[in-house]
C-alpha cells in the first residue's frame, strides 16, 4: 500500500507518535475517515519504526473508542473503592477541585502531592503544564523513581549519563548480550535489529532468570538467579584479566580506577559466581571468552536487572565491560541502557521550577506511596498527605505492597483527583475523575529512551466526549486558582515548541513527524565520557563522597533466596507482552490473548507442593496473598516463580495482583523499587 507520508494533505494519514512507556517510541500514521480514526499503523518512512507496530498499539482505535472510555467529569457517589460515580459538568468539577486544593494550600501546600508517571511519555502531556501548576502551588515534589532510577544513576556514575551506543548499530554487532530484557515483548524494534545481526552471523546471548520468548530465540540462555548480575559481571572481568582479553591502551587512556576494580574482580573466579548465580561454571567461562574475543560486541542491558537491592551496582558492573575490551572503539560495540540523556530537552523552560520562588518543598518517593499515605504529620516527614492529584499512572495497581497503597487511597480524609481514560483501580478511589484525551486527540512531542529521534504527535481526531488534554486541564485549574503568570496561557502547541526550542527543527517535525539528533556514530571511540573525570569511571569519586562504595560490587538481595524457610521461592513479575504495565488490560482483544493472571512455576517446585498445571494457587508472604492460576513451565527456573504483570486488580480472580507481595524497600542507587527482590511461598488452593 502506498502511504503519502510526507504531506499534510487532507485524507492522508495523520503523523503521530506512540505515547507509551516503551523504548521504541514509534512513529504512527492514523487513518481518519469522517472524523473517526479507523486504523493506526507504523510509519514506514521512520527507520526505527519501519512500518511495524506491536500488537497492542495496532489496536489503538479499540482503546480510543472503548465503550468504557470516561467522557465526562465524574464525582464519586459510593464509598471509596466502590467505583460508583455520577457525571458532573466541567465547571462544577473544576470549582470543587480549586476550592479543596486552595483550602489545603492556604494551610500548607506541601500537604498536596502530584502522582504521575509515564502513562504518556509526551513532554507536554506528562509534566509540561502539570509541573508549572504544582510548582506555582508549592506542592510536595514527587521523586519519579518507579522504573528506571537505579540503572539511570548507575549509568550516570559510570558513563556520565543515560547515553550509549546508537541502537541502529546493533545490527552490525557480532555478539549481543541481551541482559535483563525480554526484547520481543518490550522492545520489539530492537529485536528486529538483533535478528538482522543474527542473520549476519552474530551470536545472541540472553541473560535472564526467565526463559522468555527472547531467550528461546537466542543461541544461549543464562538463567541466573534474580539479583546476581553483578556477580556474573565481576566473574567475566576475572576471566578477561586472567586470559588477558583486555584492551590495555583503552583502559589506560579512557578509564578511571582500574587497579582497584582489577583487585575486586580477581576475587570473583567463575566458580564463586556460579554458586551465587546458580548457573554452570562453564557457561560463565564461555560467556567471558565470547565477550573477550569477539568484536564488535555489544550489550543491550535493560531495566529488568535493576529492580533488586543491588540493581544500581549491577548496572555499573555491566557498564564497565565494554571499556575493558575497548568495545567502544567500534560503532557496533559498547552498551545501551537508555538513550534519553542524548536529548536536549529544555526542562526548566517547560517545567518552570522558578515558580517555586524561594520555597523548597519536600520530596516524596513514589515507590513508598503506600507507607507515605498512612503517615501522620511529623517533624521528619512534614504534613500528612491531604490531597493527591494522579495523572498518567495507576498506582493502586502498579505500586509495591498494594495492601498499604489501598489502605492509603481508601482514607476518607484524603481528597483524590484522577485524570484518566478509564476507570482504573486507582480511579475507583477518586473523589473526582477528569476525562483525559488520548494520543489521537492531542498535540505532543517526544524524546525516546531507545533511539535518538524526536517525534511530533499531531491530533488525528477531535477529543472524544468532553475529554481535555492533561495540559488543558492544568491550565484550567491554574486559571481557577488565580495563577495569572503568562506561562499558564501557553497552549499545547506552544509547549511542543518550548520542549526543544531551537535545538530541533520544528518545521521539519511539522512536515515529516520526526527529526534525528546529530550525534557521533561511535560516541566513546576516543573516550570523552561526560563524567567529572572525562573517563569511564570504574571508580566513582561522586559515589565515594556519598559514603557509598566507589567500585561496583555484588550486593545480595534484600530477600536472598534460601534465607526464609517459610518463603523459599523468589518471585519476579515482569510485564506481559500484550499489556503495557497496567495499560491495555481492559482492552478485551488483548486481555483475551493473555487469558488470565498466571504464575509460572518449574515442575521441580510444583510437584512437591502438589501443584498441577492450570490449578488455582495461593502465592503469599508476610505482606499479602494473591490467587492466580499456576502454569507449570520450563519458562520458570527452579527456585524462581514468574508472576506476569500487571493485571488490574479488579480483573483478577480475587481483586488483587502481584503487587500484594512486592515490598517498598529501595535499591542501592536511585531510591528505586525492588519489584524482583521478593520471596514468596506457593500453595495449591483447596
Ligand atoms: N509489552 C510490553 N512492553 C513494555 C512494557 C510492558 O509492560 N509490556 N513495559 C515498558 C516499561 S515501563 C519498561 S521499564 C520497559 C522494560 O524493559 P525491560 O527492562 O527490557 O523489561 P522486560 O521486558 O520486563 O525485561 C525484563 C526481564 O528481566 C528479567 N529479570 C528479572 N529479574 C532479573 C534479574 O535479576 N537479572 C536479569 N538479568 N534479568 C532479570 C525478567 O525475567 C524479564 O524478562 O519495557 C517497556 N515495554
Ligand atoms: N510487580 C511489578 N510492578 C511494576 C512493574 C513490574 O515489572 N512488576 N513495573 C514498574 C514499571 S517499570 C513502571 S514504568 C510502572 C508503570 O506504572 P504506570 O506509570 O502507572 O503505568 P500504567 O500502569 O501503564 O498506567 C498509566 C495510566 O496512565 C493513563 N494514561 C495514559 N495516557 C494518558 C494521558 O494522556 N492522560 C492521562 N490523564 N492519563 C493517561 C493510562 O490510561 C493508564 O491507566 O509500574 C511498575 N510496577
Ligand atoms: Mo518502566
Amino acid at each position: 500500500m502506498h502511504l503519502p507520508i510526507n504531506t499534510n494533505e487532507p485524507h492522508s494519514p495523520v503523523r503521530g507518535a506512540c505515547p507509551h512507556d516503551c523504548p521504541d517510541t514509534c512513529a504512527l500514521l492514523t487513518t481518519v475517515d469522517n472524523g473517526r480514526a479507523i486504523r493506526v499503523q507504523g510509519n514506514p518512512g521512520h527507520r526505527h519504526t519501519d512500518g511495524a507496530l506491536c500488537t497492542k498499539v495496532s489496536r489503538y482505535p479499540e482503546r480510543t473508542y472503548h465503550p468504557e472510555r470516561i467522557l465526562t467529569p465524574l464525582r464519586r457517589t459510593g464509598p471509596k473503592g466502590s467505583g460508583r460515580f455520577e457525571p458532573v459538568d466541567w465547571e462544577t468539577a473544576l470549582d470543587e477541585i480549586a476550592a479543596r486544593l486552595g483550602a489545603i494550600a492556604a494551610r500548607d501546600p506541601e500537604a498536596i502531592l502530584p502522582y504521575s508517571y509515564a502513562g504518556t511519555m509526551g513532554l507536554v502531556q506528562s509534566e509540561g503544564m502539570a509541573a508549572r501548576f504544582f510548582h506555582r502551588l508549592g506542592a510536595s515534589l514527587l521523586d519519579r523513581t518507579i522504573c528506571a532510577t537505579a540503572g539511570g544513576e548507575a549509568m550516570t556514575h559510570t558513563l556520565g549519563g543515560k547515553i550509549g551506543m546508537k541502537v541502529e548499530h546493533f545490527a552490525e554487532s557480532r555478539l549481543i548480550l541481551i541482559w535483563g530484557s525480554n526484547s520481543i515483548a518490550s522492545n520489539l524494534h530492537f529485536w528486529r535489529l538483533a535478528q538482522q545481526a543474527k542473520r549476519n552471523g552474530a551470536r545472541l546471548v540472553c541473560i535472564d532468570p526467565r526463559r522468555t520468548e527472547t531467550a528461546d530465540k537466542c543461541h544461549e540462555h543464562i538463567a541466573l538467579r534474580p539479583g546476581t548480575d553483578a556477580a556474573l559481571a565481576l566473574a567475566l572481568m576475572h576471566e578477561l584479566i586472567v586470559h588477558d582479553w583486555l584492551d590495555h591502551d583503552y583502559i589506560a587512556r579512557h578509564t578511571l580506577g582500574w587497579p582497584a576494580l582489577r583487585e575486586r574482580a580477581l576475587q570473583w573466579p567463575p566458580a564463586r559466581a556460579a554458586g551465587v548465580c546458580g548457573v554452570p561454571v562453564e557457561q560463565i567461562e564461555r560467556l567471558a571468552r565470547d565477550w573477550g574475543t569477539t568484536a564488535p560486541a555489544a550489550i543491550r542491558v535493560n531495566y529488568g536487572v535493576q529492580r533488586v537491592r543491588g540493581g544500581g551496582n549491577a548496572v555499573r558492573a555491566i557498564a564497565c565491560l565494554p571499556a575493558l575490551t575497548g568495545a567502544w572503539r567500534h560503532r557496533a560495540g559498547g552498551v545501551l541502557l537508555s538513550s534519553s540523556g542524548h536529548f536536549p530537552v529544555r526542562r526548566a523552560a517547560l517545567h518552570r521550577p522558578d515558580l517555586l520562588a524561594d520555597r523548597t518543598p519536600r520530596t516524596i518517593n513514589m515507590v513508598t506511596i503506600g507507607d507515605d499515605l498512612l503517615r501522620e504529620t511529623s517533624p521528619g516527614f512534614g504534613p500528612r498527605i491531604e490531597a493527591l492529584v494522579v495523572y498518567n499512572s495507576n498506582p493502586v495497581a502498579v505500586a509495591p505492597e498494594s495492601a498499604k497503597v489501598v489502605r492509603g487511597f481508601a482514607r476518607e480524609d484524603l481528597f483524590t483527583v484522577v485524570l484518566e481514560h478509564f476507570q482504573t483501580d486507582t480511579a475507583d478511589y477518586a473523589d473526582l475523575i477528569l476525562p483525559a484525551t488520548t494520543q489521537l486527540e492531542h498535540w505532543d512531542i517526544h524524546a525516546s529512551y531507545g533511539h535518538t529521534d524526536v517525534l511530533l504527535n499531531r491530533p488525528a481526531i477531535e477529543p472524544r466526549g468532553q475529554a481535555r488534554s492533561n495540559a488543558a486541564i492544568f491550565r484550567a485549574l491554574a486559571a481557577r486558582m488565580g495563577f495569572d503568570e503568562p506561562c499558564f496561557r501557553d497552549d499545547d502547541l506552544t509547549l511542543c515548541r518550548t520542549a526543544f526550542g531551537d535545538e530541533v527543527d520544528f518545521d521539519l517535525l511539522l512536515a515529516q513527524g520526526f527529526a534525528t539528533l546529530d550525534l557521533p556514530e561511535a560516541p566513546f571511540a576516543e573516550g570523552g565520557f561526560p563524567t567529572p573525570s572525562g573517563k569511564c569511571e570504574f571508580f566513582s569519586e561522586r559515589l565515594a563522597r556519598q559514603g557509598l562504595d566507589g567500585l561496583p560490587d555484588h550486593l545480595p538481595n534484600h530477600e536472598p533466596a534460601g534465607t526464609d524457610p517459610r518463603h523459599p521461592l523468589a518471585m519476579i513479575s515482569p510485564p506481559a507482552r500484550n499489556f503495557l504495565n497496567s495499560s491495555f488490560v481492559n482492552v478485551k482483544s488483548l486481555r483475551d490473548i493473555e487469558g488470565e493472571p498466571l504464575l509460572e512455576i518449574h515442575a521441580s517446585d510444583a510437584e512437591p507442593r502438589g501443584i498441577q498445571d492450570g490449578r488455582m494457587v495461593r502465592v503469599f508472604n508476610a505482606r499479602g496473598e494473591y490467587r492466580c492460576k499456576a502454569r507449570v513451565s520450563e519458562r520458570a527456573r527452579p527456585g524462581v516463580v514468574n508472576g506476569l504483570g500487571i493485571w488490574w486488580r479488579k480483573l483478577g480472580p480475587d481483586g488483587t495482583n502481584v503487587n500484594e507481595l512486592t515490598s517498598q524497600r529501595l535499591t542501592d542507587l536511585g531510591r528505586g523499587p525492588v519489584f524482583y527482590d521478593c520471596l514468596v511461598e506457593v500453595a495449591a488452593c483447596p
